[in-house]
């Protein structure tokens, strides 16, 4: 039958200009050319200003698979050499109906985690900034679904989906959001800063491109762990999450250089959503394709349809398994859409509403739904019952939230100023701010 996801089709393998290496494993990872689309640029309704090259590449972007290039391993540059294609058979089965279902339970528990925050945040229950992960879901759920528990995630501002993801309760996170003294920081992080060290998640960072050192940091511990420490069993991986507007900025260069120099075990998984804040992809970045700047620095680069959780899966797969192996990292660029404005505070005023209809179409979720019906993998009242049950959870998270107390004040200063009484965890591991005497000639709080 026919389904949404019937685009995976790759049928038409065109010239490249470059010689590519196949991944023995993999054919995702070796050199192909999708159809060429009819779409414009990205999908944006924005109008490129630069005439760029003339390549099929450099001019399109396929709404379908995959692009990818891995030219740097053999160092040496073919003109028209042998390309691959993809081809996903109508029939195939691309994920199994478990999978499916967990799957597409995490992306509905983003989803409805999100509208709730937006309620929440509007009934004046949250602080500060608030971005919201609506549209992106396919991202979050195709990859870190693939993970293990020791695996780890480091996010930016727009982190809540991610940590959920993950494995960190709804409950922890909506009272986090609260500030609350139950929330997965203590209350101490809110929005922005999602952290779980039991979950290996390495943070929401406000600061643009922050984490992205933070995650080579861990991939590089995987990797010492391993081949120095002789912890044979440390096959980590680290998932970098991170937007287009950040990849102009230098952190995000430096981390591609140093994963690429040492081999470390990480992926660098753009969520391209085409804008940051109100700046489009297209004005702001010489050239707009960032998957491309894999192969510069000797990683494979690849492109994916971002609003289909099944394609982004097949890339997460082999990319993990590259990190895995020990064959080093991958940079991952997947086209997106935020159906919602930057943060909660902002109008949404600046993107082309034909732009947003477009996007709105794909939606991510409703694609999924499709998808596991036409198949057979699940009825729609199995879906039903999941979506009716992640209501229950994300009611369940507001009601714990609200109830939960506010931290204690002399959490205050918990972690802000390096102090001889050594303000954080004691080596009890305790908080040193439960100590009744942990104030004491100090500063009052
Ligand atoms: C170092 C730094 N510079 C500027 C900002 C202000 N800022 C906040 S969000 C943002 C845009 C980021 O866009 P993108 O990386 O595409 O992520 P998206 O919001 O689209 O997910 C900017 C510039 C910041 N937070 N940090
Ligand atoms: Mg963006």
């Amino acid at each position: 039958m026919a389904s949404s996801f019937s685009a995976a089709k790759i049928t038409q393998p065109l010239p490249l200009n470059t010689t590519t290496t196949r991944s023995p494993d993999n054919p995702l990872f070796s050199s192909f050319k999708c159809s060429p689309p009819a779409s414009s640029f990205l999908g944006s309704t924005h109008k490129l200003r630069i005439q760029r090259p003339t390549s099929a590449w450099s001019q399109t972007r396929s709404g379908t698979v995959v692009a990818v290039s891995d030219v740097v391993k053999e160092k040496k540059l073919k003109s028209n050499a042998p390309t691959a294609n993809l081809l996903i058979g109508a029939n195939a089965q691309l994920i199994t109906k478990e999978e499916g279902l967990e799957v597409y339970e995490d992306m509905i528990l983003g989803r409805a985690f999100e509208d709730m925050c937006a309620q929440m945040y509007y009934r004046g229950k949250m602080f500060g900034f608030v971005h919201l992960y609506n549209g992106q879901e396919a991202v979050s759920s195709g990859f870190i679904k693939l993970l293990k528990k020791e695996d780890s995630v480091v996010s930016t501002y727009r982190d809540h989906v991610h940590a959920l993801s993950k494995g960190v309760p709804a409950r922890a996170v909506m009272s986090e959001l609260f500030g609350k003294a139950t929330g997965c920081c203590r209350g101490q992080g809110g929005s922005m800063h999602m952290f779980s060290k039991e979950h290996n998640v390495l943070g929401g960072f406000a600061f643009i491109g922050e984490g992205i050192p933070v995650a080579t940091g861990a991939a590089f511990t995987s990797k010492y762990k391993r081949e120095v420490l002789k912890e044979g069993d440390c096959d980590h991986v680290t998932l970098a999450f991170f937007g287009d507007g950040t990849c102009n900025n230098g952190q995000f260069f430096e981390c591609l250089n140093m994963a690429a120099l040492w081999k470390l075990p990480i992926v660098f998984v753009v969520e391209n959503n085409l804008w940051a804040i109100g700046m489009s992809h297209l004005r702001a970045t010489s050239d707009p394709q960032i998957w491309k700047k894999g192969p510069a620095f000797g990683m494979p680069g690849v492109h994916v349809d971002g609003m289909d959780v099944l394609k982004v899966r097949e890339v997460a797969k082999e990319a993990i398994g590259r990190a895995r192996r020990g064959e080093g990292p991958t940079l991952v660029e997947c086209e997106t859409y935020r159906f919602r404005g930057h943060s909660l505070a902002d109008p949404d005023e600046l993107r082309d509403p034909a732009e947003k209809a477009r996007y709105a179409t794909r939606d991510p979720i409703t694609s999924l739904k499709k998808y596991m019906i036409d198949s057979k993998l699940a009825s729609e009242a199995e879906l039903k019952a999941i979506e009716k049950k992640i209501d229950e959870v994300v009611e369940e998270a507001v009601e714990f939230a609200d109830e939960s107390p506010a931290p204690s004040r002399s959490q205050l200063l918990e972690n802000v100023f390096a102090d001889p009484k050594g303000f954080g965890i004691g080596p009890d591991g305790r908080y040193r701010c439960e100590d009744p005497k942990f104030t004491e000639g100090t500063a009052h709080v």
